[in-house]
C-alpha cells in the first residue's frame, strides 16, 4: 500500500497557500499549514474553500524568520514535501519596509533550507520565486535564462532566496526547486493587489458602495494568470524526477489600464478614457462621470513596465499550461466581489 504524502505549505492563510492546500488534499496528502500569531489570525480564504476543518489539515503556528523553530518543526512532521509559499509579498510595502521584507522574504528561506540540510536532506522543497526577479526589461518573453534586474526590495530578496535554493540544489544535493512565476489572481487575492482592488472597486461602484477608483501607473503590465492552476505547477515540480527552475505564466500581457475596461466591462459598465499620466481619468461611457483617477499616491519609486513569460518548458517537462483567459478570470472576480459587497463580506 502507499504511504499517505506528508507535506508542509507554508503561509496557507495567503492566496496560494489556501489553493494549494485544496490541492493537495484532494490528492490524499496529510497537510500542515502554517500561520503566523497575530493578535487576531485570518483563516478567511480556507473558510471559502470549505477546507478549514478538513481532517487531513493541521494547523502550525510558525514564523519563517525563526531558524530554531524551523528545525523543530521539521523535527516534528516527518515531512515528504515542503512548499515554502510565506513572504512579505507586497512589492509596494517593501519600499517602506526593506529590511523587514529581506529577512522575511530573502533569508527567511535560508532558515528552512538548513533545517532540510540538518533534519532531512530527502524532503522536496518548493521555492516562490518570482517574475519580479526579471524586473527592468532584458528580453521579451522572459523565460528561465533571461538575465535577472529585479526593481525592488522585494524582487532583491527574491532573488537571493532563488540563488539559495539553486545553491542547497548544487551544493548538498537537496531537491530544491525554483517556480518563478508571473502574476498570478483569483477571488483569494489580498485586496492591496491591483486586480482584486480594482474587481472589489468595480463591484462596490456598481452597488453605489463607493465613488471613485483611485490607481497609480496605469502603464505596467503584467501577465497575469489564475492561481488556482499555478499551484498545480507547483505540484508537478516536486514530483519530478529532478529539482530544478520553471516558469509559469500566460504568455499574454495587459496594462492595467485594460484590467479596468476589462473589470468595469465584467459589471456592465463601458468606460472611456481621457487626458494622460497623473491627470488620466476614466468615465462612465453612458453618464460621463469620473469613475477612475490616477493618484501618484500609488507611484513605485522604481517600476517593472513590462512583464510577459514562456512557459514552454513547463509545458514540455511538467505538462503544465494554463487554461483560463483573463477575461474569464476577471469576470470570476468581478462576480466573486459583486456577492461579497452584497453580502457585507469585508476581506
Ligand atoms: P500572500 O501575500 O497572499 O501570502 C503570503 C503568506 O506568507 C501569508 O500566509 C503570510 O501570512 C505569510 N507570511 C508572511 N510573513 C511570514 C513570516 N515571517 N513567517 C511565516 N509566514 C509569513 O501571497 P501569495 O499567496 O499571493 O503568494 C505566495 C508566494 O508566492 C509568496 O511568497 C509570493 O511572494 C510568491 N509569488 C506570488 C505571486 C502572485 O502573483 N501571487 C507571483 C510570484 C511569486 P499572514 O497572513 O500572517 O500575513
Ligand atoms: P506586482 O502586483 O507588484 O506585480 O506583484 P500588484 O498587483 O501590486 O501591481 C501590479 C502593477 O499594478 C500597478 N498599479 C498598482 N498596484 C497596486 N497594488 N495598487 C494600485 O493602486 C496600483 N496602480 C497601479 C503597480 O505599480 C504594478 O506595476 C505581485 C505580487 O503578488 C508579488 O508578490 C509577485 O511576486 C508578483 O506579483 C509577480
Amino acid at each position: 500500500m502507499q504511504k499517505t504524502k506528508k507535506a508542509l505549505i507554508t503561509g496557507i492563510t495567503g492566496q496560494d497557500g489556501a489553493y494549494l492546500a485544496e490541492l493537495l488534499l484532494s490528492k490524499g496528502y496529510e497537510v500542515a499549514g502554517t500561520y503566523r500569531r497575530t493578535s487576531s489570525v485570518n483563516f478567511w480564504r480556507i473558510e471559502e474553500l470549505g477546507i478549514q476543518n478538513h481532517p487531513n489539515l493541521r494547523l502550525v503556528e510558525y514564523d519563517l524568520t525563526d531558524l530554531s523553530s524551523s528545525i523543530r518543526l521539521l523535527q516534528n512532521g516527518g515531512f515528504d514535501e515542503i512548499y515554502n509559499l510565506a513572504a512579505q509579498s507586497f512589492v509596494g510595502v517593501s519600499f517602506e519596509q526593506p529590511v523587514t521584507t529581506a529577512e522575511i522574504t530573502g533569508v527567511g528561506v535560508v532558515n528552512l533550507l538548513e533545517a532540510i540540510r540538518i533534519v532531512n536532506p530527502k524532503i522536496r522543497f518548493y521555492q516562490a520565486s518570482t517574475s519580479e526577479m526579471f524586473g527592468k526589461v532584458q528580453a521579451i518573453p522572459q523565460k528561465e535564462d533571461t538575465p535577472f534586474y529585479p526593481r525592488s526590495p522585494y524582487g532583491v530578496a527574491k532573488l537571493y532566496a532563488h540563488w539559495m535554493t539553486v545553491n542547497y540544489r548544487e551544493s548538498y544535493g537537496i531537491f530544491g526547486s525554483s517556480g518563478i512565476l508571473f502574476n498570478h489572481e483569483s477571488p483569494l487575492r489580498g485586496r492591496e493587489f491591483v486586480t482584486r482592488k480594482i474587481t472589489d472597486s468595480v463591484a462596490k461602484i456598481k452597488l453605489g458602495k463607493l465613488d471613485v477608483l483611485e490607481l497609480g501607473n496605469l502603464d505596467a503590465k503584467r501577465d497575469w494568470g489564475f492561481a488556482k492552476e499555478y499551484v498545480e505547477g507547483m505540484w508537478r515540480m516536486l514530483q519530478a524526477d529532478k529539482p530544478d527552475t520553471y516558469v509559469l505564466a500566460t504568455n499574454r500581457t495587459e496594462t492595467v489600464r485594460d484590467f479596468v475596461t476589462m473589470a468595469f466591462k465584467a459589471a456592465g459598465i463601458a468606460i472611456e478614457w481621457q487626458g494622460s499620466a497623473d491627470q488620466e481619468t476614466g468615465h462612465d461611457a453612458q453618464t460621463g462621470k469620473v469613475l477612475v483617477r490616477v493618484s501618484p499616491k500609488f507611484y513605485r519609486p522604481a517600476e517593472v513596465d513590462l512583464l510577459i513569460g514562456d512557459p514552454a518548458k513547463a509545458r514540455e517537462e511538467l505538462g503544465w499550461e494554463p487554461k483560463t483567459t483573463l477575461e474569464e478570470l476577471c469576470q470570476m472576480m468581478v462576480e466573486a466581489d459583486l456577492r461579497r459587497n452584497q453580502a457585507g463580506f469585508s476581506f
